[in-house]
């Protein structure tokens, strides 16, 4: 295959030797001597110890720590925390500033906590168990703890045939396989996402489901680590091999009955996920390798002549001069023709973001604004030896900026308002982030950073002719912490994590570089992108104040939810890829409180096809962050490039527009509680052991159940459909779940079957729009989508869409229907300015004789109503303003 030579260099960094890291007999480790607890001491909610090693060390990667502490509180009901350090030394943890830890004592005796813990004083073990059931959820009982400067060892038994979520980022099952299974957990630019390895984010938290409950641990810690899972003759047990830190554990006990407490818990732990502009749900264009301003404004104008509604234009480094950010090409992408850009797409109610890389090129005496107010204020991640560290990234030798500097929020934020400004600037809606694992294209040894630069031709040359200065590109406006003691290795530590790039400085920064506060790259690596994420959001709301923004990065950290959003990094265009997304989105909205999440829609590297773009635009339509985006050397697949992506992006814009408040009520929920914005089936039906291995089928949002075809060629889908009853979302027919499989046939390239829950009543918009902007000034209609029992509920959260504080007043509205009525009632606080349109009531089996609406000043005159025999729908006409309760009733 020919490539371009910086593709083809990317291919050859991602397939760099794959290190397997550290082998050692099981039995070695477990031939520890481990620990004996002493000194117990119980006070209420919190236990403290001493741990002392219990016999000879064993010394496997370093000396063995003789004296730990453990200190274990019951922080809730719900929540038990287990730390376990050093008695003698301060050990690195994950700074309060990143992670802000939850605090709370729980006031009840242990013995009324959901879950428990016991101990083995002598050796030293642990158990957590459920009150409920007595079951054991966690235990160290078979395996002893190892504690030594850079290896960290706890190992915990499972079930057989454990149901394991999370452990991410990672491109597999989302149940995770008990056989083999390691889960590395250190950033990567992780190029093509291959399955098995490290990738972008780092989630050291898992969900485990049994029919009796679901339980989670976290595990707060941001050193390199493998995660193990295996099944030896029968016997499965998790194992943490971390490579620093401390044991800092968060047991969640979860529900018996309903997963989704266990997603509020993890929130309570990590935050809830930040709320986002309204306009963000719409769909937003990308594609690395426009190669000018006329490219920007054709997709935009070719969206809106092709009836597509698209909310957000992106440019990717494509603008930069020479790739370094904060600078624009001064013939290819002129700053005149940025602002025209950025003034039409507003003009039109539309959106704009562009991409900012943390690298900031080495240029000393050349002018480059950036790069001298960064070297005047000193904000650069230095080498042991204290000067900056050189990397080599897009615009050739680089710095990367040191997000633990006093300075650097100063730094960015300014530097966001000298670039993107109303004044003379590029006035962007959002921000997109990338780079941040970080990536480094310098391979190790990397000695000559200048030369490595040279050799790959950084920054590239362009090699597209010139746009012409003077002629027009819009025809008319259409449409629409601590230092290090010495024997520490920082570089080649004892127990090698199975990071895919190699070395844990392959590809990215040294982890022997130093941070102003004095902490290492060594144990604040995989935070890089988070931090960077809220550096990012804080210059985005200092630029706008009050008003809320996106970002979306690549790289995150347990926590990173609560201030951005992410996309899954460089998949390609092929079907095995529009599958995994699904894995990878129920992974990060569904476990890792990231619910602002998408893949790259038709596929980022290689070349899709119609078809497949066809059916990715229909899935990433239930995607919360919907992006069609592509590399450099792919071929054009914005989706009006082919008639049936066309199609099947306007029947899905379709009904994402209908559905986006329902979607928006969801996210404010995850804002308030993080109750998860996609589900697996298992959150909704955790009885059904048939729903635990799928993720091929989702829920988007609490009501909407989305089962796409996967297959190339396939116009039919063999499904999953649970013991309820649903209704098609389009045709609102029922349909009857049995809890076994079902083959939905005659789906088309340009469908999706999506179905509506029984038991949900949902808010939708009637639509008919090409903006966000527009969509709000349509009217509501209900759909009333009775449970087998006859009951159904919902509930509905306007407000202005985004202003941070909701400066306009709110509107939260509840439906409840039974016995053949619905009561809407609630609070008006924002004004809708909008009609209730119709109510649909689903699944009704005989014409009803009368229908009567009644609001607080009496009954209305003049209802009409239809009712459909063959779809058992019943209509009824309203047309009131949508501004108090009401009351509808079937008779
Ligand atoms: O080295 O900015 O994942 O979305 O198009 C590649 C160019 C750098 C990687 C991102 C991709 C983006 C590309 N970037």
């Amino acid at each position: 295959m020919v490539r371009p030579r910086n593709t083809a260099f990317l291919y050859a960094i991602s397939c760099v030797s794959l290190v397997l890291g550290t082998w050692i007999e099981p039995s070695v480790l477990d031939a520890c001597p481990g620990y004996k607890l002493t000194n117990p001491v119980s006070q209420g909610a919190a236990f403290t110890a001493d741990l002392t090693l219990a016999g000879t060390a064993c010394n496997v990667f370093g000396n063995d720590l003789q004296h730990l502490t453990l200190a274990v509180t019951y922080e809730t009901e719900n929540r038990i925390h287990l730390k376990i350090t050093d008695a003698n030394n301060t050990r690195y943890e994950v700074p309060e500033s990143v992670l802000p830890r939850p605090n709370g004592t729980f006031q009840g005796s242990p013995s009324d906590a959901a879950i428990q813990f016991n101990y083995t004083a002598s050796p030293f073990s642990f158990t957590i168990f459920r009150t409920a059931t007595n079951e054991i959820l966690f235990t160290t009982a078979s395996h002893p703890i190892i504690f030594e400067p850079q290896y960290l060892r706890v190992k915990t038994d499972l079930p057989t045939n454990a149901n394991i979520y999370g452990i991410g980022e990672h491109s597999d099952a989302f149940r995770l396989s008990t056989f083999n299974t390691t889960r590395t957990l250190w950033s990567r630019d992780a190029f093509e996402i291959p399955a098995g390895t490290n990738l972008y984010g780092n989630h050291p938290i898992y969900f485990e489901h049994r029919t009796t409950g679901t339980h989670g641990v976290f595990l707060l810690n941001s050193n390199g680590m493998d995660i193990k899972i295996n099944d030896t003759d029968g016997n499965t047990a998790l194992e943490y091999n971390v490579i620093g830190g401390v044991l800092d554990f968060y047991f969640l006990a979860g529900s018996t009955d309903d997963p989704v407490e266990l997603s509020r818990q993890y929130a309570e732990v990590i935050g809830t996920p930040a709320e986002v502009p309204y306009w963000t749900f719409g769909l937003h264009q990308c594609r690395f390798g426009y190669t000018s301003y006329v490219d920007v404004a054709d997709v935009i104008t070719n969206y809106s002549d092709a009836n597509i509604p698209l909310e957000t234009m992106w440019t990717d480094i494509d603008y930069m001069d020479g790739r370094r950010i904060f600078t624009v090409d001064p013939t290819y992408f002129p700053l005149p023709r940025m602002r025209e850009i950025v003034e039409y797409l507003h003009d039109h109610d539309q959106k704009y973001v562009l991409m900012t890389d943390p690298a900031i090129a080495y240029a000393p005496g050349e002018g480059y604004g950036t790069y001298d107010r960064g070297t005047e204020l000193d904000i650069w991640l230095k080498m042991p030896n204290g000067s900056a560290m050189f990397s080599v990234v897009w615009p050739g030798v680089t710095h990367y900026p040191d997000w633990f500097h006093p300075s650097i929020q100063d730094f960015w934020t300014n530097e966001f308002r000298l670039f993107y400004n109303t004044t003379d600037g590029i006035d962007i809606d959002g921000a997109w982030i990338d780079m941040n694992e970080p990536s480094n294209f310098c391979v190790l040894p990397c000695e000559n950073p200048f030369q490595q630069a040279q050799q790959m031709d950084l920054p590239p040359a362009r090699t597209a002719s010139p746009p012409n200065p003077s002629a027009t590109i819009f025809a008319d406006s259409s449409s629409a912490l601590n230092k290090r003691s010495d024997e520490i290795n920082l570089l080649t530590p004892p127990y090698a994590i199975q990071d895919a790039a190699g070395a844990i400085s392959s590809l990215t920064s040294w982890t022997n570089a130093t941070h102003a506060n004095g902490l290492v790259e060594y144990d604040t690596h995989n935070l890089f992108g988070t931090m960077m994420s809220v550096a990012t959001r804080e210059a985005m709301l200092a630029r706008r104040p009050g008003l809320r923004t996106l970002v979306i990065t690549r790289s995150t950290f347990a926590g990173a939810g609560s201030h951005v959003g992410k996309w899954l990094g460089d998949n390609f265009s092929a079907w095995s890829e529009y599958r995994i997304s699904i894995s990878g989105m129920l992974g990060m909205a569904g476990v890792f409180q990231i619910p602002m999440i998408g893949s790259d829609i038709c596929g980022y590297a290689e070349d899709t096809t119609s078809t497949l773009c066809a059916r990715w635009a229909m899935l990433g339509g239930f995607y919360p962050f919907m992006r069609n985006h592509n590399s450099d050397t792919s071929i054009s697949q914005e989706f009006y490039r082919f008639p049936v992506a066309a199609q099947a992006a306007r029947n899905v814009l379709d009904m994402r527009y209908r559905l986006m408040d329902y979607l928006y009520t969801t996210f404010h929920q995850a804002n308030l509680d993080g109750s998860p914005v996609i589900q697996p089936l298992w959150y909704k039906y955790p009885k059904d052991t048939a729903t635990y291995p799928i993720d091929l089928q989702f829920l988007f949002g609490p009501s909407i159940l989305v089962s796409p075809v996967t297959e190339e060629n396939a116009t039919s889908v063999t499904v999953h459909m649970p013991d309820d009853t649903f209704y098609d979302f389009l045709t609102l027919a029922p349909f009857i779940g049995t809890g076994s499989n079902v083959t939905l046939n005659n789906v088309d390239f340009t469908e999706i079957p999506v179905h509506i829950i029984g038991g949900s009543i949902l808010p939708l918009r009637v639509n008919g729009t090409m903006t966000t902007t527009q969509l709000r000034q349509t009217d509501f209609e209900l759909v009333v989508a009775p449970s087998s029992g006859g009951v159904a509920s919902g509930s509905l959260f306007v407000d202005d869409g985004v202003s941070l504080v909701q400066a306009n007043g709110t509107t939260s509205v509840t439906f409840e229907y039974q016995n053949g009525s619905l009561n809407v009632t609630g609070t008006f606080g924002f004004d809708l300015g909008v009609n209730i349109a119709d109510v649909k009531f689903l699944g009704v089996e005989q014409a009803p004789k009368n229908v009567s609406v009644s609001d607080g000043s009496g009954q209305l005159k003049g209802v009409s109503f239809e009712y459909d025999a063959g779809t058992k729908v019943v209509e009824v006409s309203i047309g009131i303003p949508f501004n108090k309760g009401f009351e509808v009733r079937l008779e």
